[in-house]
């Protein structure tokens, strides 16, 4: 079912359907069928997949070189509630036609705001009105919402971590507006990325304080979504650097020890970005696998970074290895814990087709599907899981198993080392399980 607002902003371009690989069409699905079953839930429930605002309807491919390259045709009105009405017509025209389930929203990529915190709730509550229209048209759903807390030049030195107060207040206000618009908007879950909530210099920075106080602004954000009747679930996305040198959010064992330290984690989990995980001199795969550990693999941003560069350069993911690995990770950790995927990807400076945003869209949903059935298939299939379940039989009974149970002193440990003799070397198998992984794909 298309929706149209009063204009369709992508014409010539119909709903896009799955196809098949027999099809030729690269305006079709080749392999995301939403309906196929796949180890007991059908694709659109395992994979979720939600539209990001920003980059499709608000990124204008401007970069530190130049200016704007896309010129849409939904920036044209000169009021702020009105143009912001045209923008997500264009943005319901386009998820519907993709049949994408959810989108993602910053509270500035809905409307502009301006500096006076009334006003912008004002002009946040009209496009919540309209958004509510909209959704309840298209049966599109809010994934997550946020507050964009790093762009206003206020933020430059942070907003929950700010040593003006002043300045934290603010971004307490922006929080408050976005986690009601969220609620209106049945979102089921709200996201807390930390732009520039970490430092420039340490010289100037008393980083335990500004810790301290990312902390209690969370809880108190925490606190007032729960006391409004927030049921879902608050993630908080890591980041190592960019745009601060430092952000405290580095990556997801360091958001884990923070959660834990303070006391946030019945309710936070984590949304993991794959560039994010690459800037932090990770795979992809670690970060999920660090959180699935955890129990707090919520949900993720999709996209890629460039090997030869260390900026989050947010393309649409393509490499079917990677995500390959990471749905074999996400599978056995039983999915998303109310998450979902998020396209955090944008076209390029020079993809200026309105059918580029199309193409990017249909191949990241198409390289998640085949990576979903392909995990699933070597799940099913093959003998990976009892590869690695097998490396460490020796913990499985014998002294192995009391040492796991903290039955033996150090002194056992050695008695058991002399009366066994050398160790015989064991295989890893890395290449063997490389191969099965491709031999699947
Ligand atoms: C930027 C982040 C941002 C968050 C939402 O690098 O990925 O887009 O996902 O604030
Ligand atoms: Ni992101
Ligand atoms: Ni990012």
């Amino acid at each position: 079912m298309i929706t149209l607002g009063q204009k369709e902003f992508f014409s010539g371009i119909n709903q896009i359907k799955f196809e098949g690989l027999e099809s030729d069409n690269p305006m079709a699905f080749r392999w995301y069928d939403e309906n196929r079953v796949v180890g007991g839930k059908t694709m659109k429930d395992h994979l979720r997949f939600a539209c990001a605002y920003w980059h499709s309807f608000v990124g204008n491919g401007g970069d530190p070189f130049g200016g704007p390259t896309h010129v849409f045709p939904w920036d044209a009105k000169a009021d702020a509630v009105e143009r912001a009405k045209d923008k997500m017509d264009a943005a319901f025209e386009f998820i519907t036609k993709m049949n994408i389930p959810y989108y993602c929203f910053h509270d500035v990529d809905v409307v502009d705001y301006g500096d006076d915190i009334n006003e912008n709730d004002r002009r946040l509550q009209a496009l919540v009105d309209y958004a509510k229209q909209k959704q309840a048209e298209s049966g599109v759903k809010l994934l997550w919402g946020t507050a964009n807390l790093f762009s206003h030049k206020r933020y430059m030195n942070g907003a929950a971590t700010n040593p003006d107060f002043h300045v934290l207040a603010h971004g307490a206000a922006q929080v408050k507006a976005a986690l009601d618009a969220t609620i209106a908007l049945g979102g089921e879950n709200y996201v807390f990325w930390g732009g520039r909530e970490g430092y420039m210099s340490l010289l100037n920075t008393n980083m335990k304080r500004e810790q301290e106080h990312l902390a209690k602004f969370l809880h108190t954000a925490k606190d007032y979504a729960r006391k409004q009747g927030f049921k879902g679930t608050f993630f908080i996305e890591p980041k190592p650097c960019e745009p601060t040198k430092h952000q405290y959010d580095y990556d997801a064992a360091t958001v884990s020890g923070f959660l834990q330290k303070y006391d946030l984690l019945g309710d936070f989990k984590l949304n993991l970005e794959v560039n994010h995980a690459t800037l932090a001199g990770h795979s992809f795969q670690h970060e999920l696998q660090v959180a699935a550990d955890s129990g707090l693999l919520g949900s993720i941003d999709a996209n890629r970074g460039d090997l030869q560069n260390g900026w989050d350069t947010d393309q649409f993911p393509t490499d079917i290895n990677e995500i390959t690995e990471s749905m074999l990770i996400i599978l056995q950790a039983g999915g998303f814990q109310g998450g979902g995927i998020n396209f955090d990807a944008k076209i390029r400076r020079n993809s200026t087709d309105p059918a580029d945003l199309f193409y990017a869209h249909i191949g990241g949903m198409d390289t998640f599907a085949r990576g979903l059935i392909t995990a699933d298939n070597i799940l099913q299939k093959s003998d990976f899981t009892k590869v690695r379940t097998d490396r460490y039989a020796s913990y499985d009974s014998g002294k192995g198993k009391e040492f796991e149970e903290g039955k033996l002193s150090l002194e056992d440990l050695r008695e058991y080392a002399i009366q066994q003799g050398e160790p015989a070397a064991i295989s890893g198998r890395q290449e063997y399980l490389e191969n099965t992984i491709n031999r699947y794909i």
